[in-house]
């Protein structure tokens, strides 16, 4: 039986920023495009180092669009670097790199191998003079493909382990455009033990195994849709069995952090609280040299929240918080400020109210102790637990937790009336 591993990529979009950081941070958009290609690099470290039999990359390299020389050049030198080292990668193009556009001519080593656009091909990966693997795949012709290609994939030849790379849809994922849109169920009848996809940027394990189906997501984070950490697969074989491992490339972290106000009763302390997860989470990524693009978000209710809704008061502290933490190296930057915090909720005093809200408080009120409500509520149920498929998921809150999940409905039917009535007293949100 034997055993190998190989490395698969996809959205690597080199030399792109397209952030929305332009402007305002200059520094950092810089940065995130510089990024896109340090992960190229990491890429191919990463196959050095775990001797990978093979690399594939599933498409949107390189962006049309922006028509980078630079972009091309970098890519053209990584995967000449992998060749020398006798690791043949297999590159499926996508939207953003479709063979209808404009790309600069370069000279490819032999082990670089394109797929024909809107034709299936299939290359053998040989080690020994035994063939180890075989990689099938399809390009885009143009930009927008609606055609299934997924089911022009066809293991159809013998082969002890048979990847598929294609740039698509699969499952109407949404967010991305339906290109190439094909069904799990078309590639599970393509007979492969893996499929390495491209197109979706976050990374979705569609199956793990017998095959596998991944989307590896893009291997660095643009904007704040795509937070989080990025990176490419190590899929270590043993037989037809794939073993994942995610390992991030990214070296530009777009991350959300929510900072409560529940317990803060000052500005100062509120500063002070952003302060503390923006540097914490920046010293964190610092360490693996990589620096940080800080969504904050500020939760939960507290006696701050009416600061926070003074016109222009969160721009005013953003702009602090930037002054505050310039110059940094791995670079650093605040990319938003979101207000989603409530005023504080006087229990006891709501219901006394002849409101809906009032009502609503007395409710609340009644199931924390314990009161006939409960039992109302799950009379009022009944009908849902009648039906087959909703019963199933009612099952677990039906005994003990029905009077938790009650207080949490109405507490959430508390939130947005309020919400509601804030807005309409004209403090709005951001
Ligand atoms: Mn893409």
């Amino acid at each position: 039986m034997s055993r190998f591993k190989f490395v698969h990529a996809a959205d690597l979009h080199l030399d792109t920023g397209l952030t929305g950081l332009e402007e305002a941070a200059p520094e950092m958009a810089r940065a995130v495009r510089e990024a896109t290609l340090a992960a190229l690099d990491r890429i191919v470290r990463l196959c050095l180092e775990e001797e990978a039999s093979f690399l594939v990359l599933a498409g949107d390299v390189w962006d049309e669009a922006d028509r980078s020389l630079v972009a091309a050049n970098r890519l053209r030198d990584a995967l000449a670097e992998l060749a020398r080292h006798g690791v043949p990668t297999f590159v499926a193009s996508g939207n953003h790199d479709h063979d209808g556009g404009w790309r600069p001519r370069m000279e490819w080593p032999e082990a670089v191998r394109f797929f024909p656009p809107g034709r299936p091909a299939s290359y053998p990966v040989i080690r020994d003079g035994r063939e180890l693997a075989r990689v099938w795949g399809v390009g885009y012709p143009r930009r927008e493909v609606r055609e299934n290609y997924a089911r022009l994939l066809r293991r159809d030849c013998e082969t002890p382990y048979a990847v598929a790379v294609l740039h698509a849809n699969v499952g109407g994922q949404p967010g991305h455009d339906a290109y190439a849109p094909a069904s799990l169920e078309d590639l599970l009848a393509g007979g492969f033990d893996y499929w390495a996809l491209g197109h979706v940027h976050t990374r979705l394990e569609l199956r793990a195994s017998a095959p596998a189906v991944v989307y590896p997501g893009n291997t660095q984070g643009r904007n704040p849709r795509e937070a989080g950490p990025r990176g490419c697969y190590l899929v270590e074989v043993e037989g037809r069995e794939s073993r994942l491992r995610f390992v991030p490339t990214h070296g530009v972290e777009w991350r959300w952090l929510e900072v409560p106000i529940d317990a803060l009763e000052e500005e100062e302390g509120l500063q002070q609280a952003l302060l503390l997860a923006v540097e914490e989470a920046a010293a964190e990524l610092a360490r693996e040299g990589r620096g940080l693009v800080a969504l904050l978000r500020l939760t939960g209710r507290g006696p701050l929240d009416a600061t926070l809704r003074r016109p222009g008061f969160t721009g005013e502290l953003l702009e602090e918080l930037r002054r505050r933490t310039r110059g940094r190296r791995p670079p650093l930057w605040i990319g938003r400020l979101e207000r989603v915090t409530r005023p504080p909720r006087p229990l006891e005093a709501l219901a006394e109210e002849a409101s809906l809200e009032g009502e609503l408080a007395r409710q609340v009120r009644e199931a924390l102790a314990g009161g006939g409500a409960v039992e109302r509520f799950r009379h009022a149920l009944e009908p849902l637990y009648a039906s087959p498929g909703l019963a199933r998921h009612l099952a677990g809150a039906a005994e003990a937790g029905l009077g938790e999940e009650l207080q949490e409905a109405l507490a959430l039917v508390l939130d947005l009336l309020e919400e509601k009535r804030l807005q309409r007293a004209g403090g709005g949100a951001p």
